[in-house]
């Protein structure tokens, strides 16, 4: 089979394929050739004709059975993957394909998987019903902070934090990406530690309080301190899906730990970010509901990252689509937030989202308990359908916030 013969825009896909959408951008071939390419090269075929080709080997050939401009759509037959395998799948339609020299660029849009490849996962566990449920907090968006600095505090430093934000108001406290158990700030120490501010919190404030551990590492390490949470009456798990990989994240998820699974996405923009090339996010966000995340970073539109309104409503739309009946995943509205952008995040959003600060709590002048008041002020006034300047004016934490952040 040459590239051309994977090309056959006749062909109507069965509801069992798997179907991929590739913008593609050809070097040296035509594009129907670069088409054909793609889908040769993510399924049975190789740069040459073949005399060990079979019949029934043809038969399975990946077909692109539409050509619009330099996007294409790929039809895979299901009998090329293995089921409850996402790297497998992944390897074939998302692999070598990259790095084929006759394409400039090639990026993976959009993925749909047929339901039984679906149902090969078990996807999320709780989604939003389960953590508003678990949360008390039937209709706002939940607030959120990551301890900052980053890096560097040490154990008892990281607790008092924690237990400002959640006095102040924040559901969640969060570690960031980078912090695992570093010798300044021990993993089994820092959890026993901020679970028993948690405690202190809650029974301070009568508000249900989480703590979301970051428990990325190797993937054994990963289960022994998934149970370690567990064991000490964690609630949530925070898991960086991209660095220690798709197959980890299952085998957590498929462990079945009775616990929430917050998934960071640091080093998405090295697939996501150029519009050409690479895997958008979208399909990250739906591999990961798939595989059983129950919240994501999607992005702000209004922060310090660089994604576009549209690329975050399809974030989200992934999420929140029907979906062979998985949960709906909440998004996560993360990086460069502070009061201010509230009812900017709030009329995009709606209500079923973590807005979740980090310099936008802890940088507050009077302190984190003031930015965490602060933020909890906005979204009760932006509720109520109160301008920010209007409620600022009988409460000081959010008038202070509103001046630092203009
Ligand atoms: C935000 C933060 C988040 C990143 C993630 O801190 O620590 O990890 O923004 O980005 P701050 P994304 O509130 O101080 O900016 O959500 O885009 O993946
Ligand atoms: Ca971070």
């Amino acid at each position: 089979m040459k590239y051309v013969d994977f090309v056959d825009q006749s062909y109507k896909p069965k509801t069992t394929d798997v179907i991929c959408d590739f913008y593609v951008e050809p070097d040296g071939l035509s594009l129907t050739e670069a088409a054909g390419g793609v889908a040769a090269e993510s399924s049975v075929g190789t740069w040459t004709e073949l005399t060990t080709i079979k019949p029934y080997v043809e038969k399975l050939a990946a077909r692109v059975f539409s050509i619009d401009g330099n996007n294409i759509r790929v039809a895979y037959s299901i009998e090329l993957f293995e089921h409850g395998n996402m790297p497998n799948i992944l390897s074939s339609v998302a692999g070598n394909v990259f790095g084929l020299r006759a394409l400039k660029n090639l990026r993976l849009n959009d993925i749909h998987l047929p339901r039984e490849l679906v149902q090969s996962f078990k996807g999320p566990k709780y989604g939003v019903t389960g953590i508003r449920k678990l949360l008390g907090v039937k209709d706002r968006p939940l607030v959120g902070t990551i301890i900052k600095p980053k890096l560097g505090l040490k154990t008892n430093d990281h607790t008092k934090v924690a237990y400002d934000a959640w006095v102040g108001g924040c559901d969640i406290v969060k570690d960031d990406e980078n912090l695992s158990s570093q010798r300044f700030n021990p993993f089994d120490d820092r959890v026993v530690a901020t679970l028993e501010m948690r405690d202190r919190a809650e029974e301070e404030t009568g508000e249900k309080k989480v703590y979301m551990v970051n428990i990325t590492s190797e993937t054994k390490e990963m289960i022994k301190r998934a149970q370690f949470v567990q064991d000490h009456g964690g609630k949530y798990l925070m898991i960086d899906i991209l660095t220690c990989g798709f197959s980890a994240l299952q085998t957590i998820r498929e462990q079945d730990f009775g616990l929430v699974i917050h998934a960071h996405r640091a080093g998405h923009a090295a697939f996501t970010k150029n519009p050409k090339h690479g895997i958008s996010m979208k399909v990250i966000a739906k591999v990961a509901r798939i595989i059983g995340v129950d919240q994501l970073h999607v992005g702000t539109v209004v922060g310090k990252m660089s994604e576009t309104q549209e690329e975050v409503s399809e974030n989200c739309e992934a999420l929140r689509t029907e979906l062979d009946g998985l949960r709906n995943v909440l998004p996560v509205a993360s990086g460069g937030l502070y009061p201010g952008l509230v009812p900017a995040l709030m009329s995009f959003f709606g209500n079923d989202f973590v807005i979740q600060a980090g310099g936008g709590i802890h940088g507050h002048t009077e302190g984190t308990v003031s930015g965490a008041m602060a933020m909890r002020q906005a979204v009760d006034a932006t509720l109520h359908g109160v301008s920010l300047t209007e409620y600022a004016e009988t409460h000081k934490e959010l008038q202070e916030a509103l001046e630092i952040w203009k």
